[in-house]
């Protein structure tokens, strides 16, 4: 096809897919467009870009455009390295909030990269005492950059926080020095907070369990629990977590039963929606294009506990998309397929069916306790149990049928 044609194709087939929400309707959800997933150019180790570079006034323009209200960013997707709390940053900062005004969005949160530049090469929790104290003074630095962009939310992948032999690094002494980096944004953060009139950031931890580097010293959701309670942190209260979807899937876990681990311990403040395989590498794939029934599993146990976003679209988009099809095609389609997918979780909540098992099964057969608990007879309990235990299979059966619609039937080509 003459390649003049090719987007109006594309947006004709979009148009004939049907299905999207308005810009409106997008922005009632609390989703937010990271700069980084928007401006990727589609290069890794193996991979040379198939995008040309965009920059954060078209990224915030489009992500307003579609409906996306909110905006996150790594400090230097676009600060450059040497403008780091310079006049520069100030004037783009500026920049940033002019663009931000003009497209009616928000910037929720923002981050530090600490895995990119050279310097963190042996972590930004490395044994030399310098490369720990700028990485202190970039953490504070991206704190006020964030209070400045008025976000209320940090995020910290400390990806290179490991190594590839071991031996060489001591794991316990790296984690204080880590934990050390935390306290000092949690502690700035205090100060600046009170200074501006604004309540703290809340900072939030992101757990992947492999890549960059061949180990990583936190590489779980539940490794990052179990940091934020060890007594290393000063301000425990004011870290949480950051789960990424696809990033628990890395480790072959499941991420519901992670996410409600998370709950439990009321540190589920931000989550990473994107998708991909289990136990392989960090490909951050666009929500629901891989496990759409476990993304509705995700999102009934997520709405069903009140947690309702941030949501953070922390996917790239393929490297066969074009820079267009980046706003055309990748960001709209993967927040409608979102909002569907919490719709849906919302009417599994409802669902009749789905409460009269589920309270069937909370009822139990109704065996009375013996008056001696040696008389409880196991196999009495469980006879009296099985056909409402069947139950469970049901309820599965009718979560795939509420997902793919057959519940409204087919029409038959036989
Ligand atoms: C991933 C990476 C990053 C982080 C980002 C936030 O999800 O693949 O971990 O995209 O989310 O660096 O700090
Ligand atoms: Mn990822
Ligand atoms: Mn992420």
């Amino acid at each position: 096809m003459n390649p003049n044609q090719q987007q109006a194709l594309v947006s004709r087939l979009m148009d004939a897919c049907g299905g999207a929400y308005s810009p409106e309707t997008r922005r009632k959800y609390f989703i937010s467009g990271p700069q980084w997933a928007a401006a990727y150019e589609g290069h890794a180790l193996f991979h040379a870009p198939t995008r040309s570079a965009v920059g954060f006034e078209e990224v915030i323009a489009a992500y307003g455009k579609i409906g996306i209200g909110h905006w996150c960013t790594h400090d230097t997707d676009v600060i450059p390295t040497e403008g780091l709390g310079r006049d520069q940053q100030q004037e783009i900062l500026a920049r940033i909030k002019t663009a931000l005004a003009a497209a009616d969005m928000k910037c929720s949160m923002v981050t530090t990269e600490t895995f990119h530049h050279a310097v963190f090469a042996g972590s930004p929790a490395a044994e030399q005492p310098e490369i720990r104290e700028y990485a202190a003074w970039r953490l504070k630095n991206t704190v006020e950059i964030g209070h400045e962009l008025g976000a209320q939310y940090a995020v910290y992948w400390p990806g290179s926080l490991g190594y590839y032999t071991q031996g060489a690094v001591e794991e316990t002494e790296t984690l204080r020095w880590y934990a050390q980096g935390l306290n000092v944004a949690c502690e700035h953060d205090i100060k600046v907070a009170a200074a501006k009139g604004r309540p703290t950031l809340k900072h939030c931890m992101e757990a992947k369990p492999f890549e960059p580097q061949g180990e990583i010293l936190l590489p779980t959701s539940d490794a990052m629990l179990g940091f934020i309670s060890s007594g290393l942190l000063t301000h425990p209260e004011m870290v949480g977590l950051n789960p990424e979807y696809l990033h628990e899937l890395m480790w072959g876990g499941a991420p519901r039963a992670a996410l409600a681990r998370a709950l439990l311990c009321g540190k589920l403040w931000h989550f990473d929606i994107n998708d991909g395989y289990r136990l392989k590498h960090d490909v951050d794939i666009a929500v629901g294009l891989v496990n759409p029934l476990d993304w509705l599993n995700v999102l009934v146990l997520l709405r069903s506990h009140g947690f309702n976003g941030p949501f953070n679209l922390d996917y790239k988009p393929p490297r066969t998309t074009s820079n267009w099809g980046v706003f055309e095609v990748s960001f709209p389609t993967a927040v409608d397929r979102f909002i569907t997918l919490w719709e849906m979780a919302g009417e599994v909540l409802e669902d009749p069916v789905i409460k009269e098992a589920t309270a069937a099964l909370k009822g139990g057969a109704g065996v009375a306790a013996p008056s001696d608990p040696k008389d409880f007879d196991p196999q009495a309990i469980f006879e009296a149990n099985k056909e409402l235990l069947t139950l469970h299979e049901l309820i599965a059966h009718r979560l795939v049928q509420i997902l793919l619609g057959l519940h409204r039937g087919r029409v038959y080509s036989l």
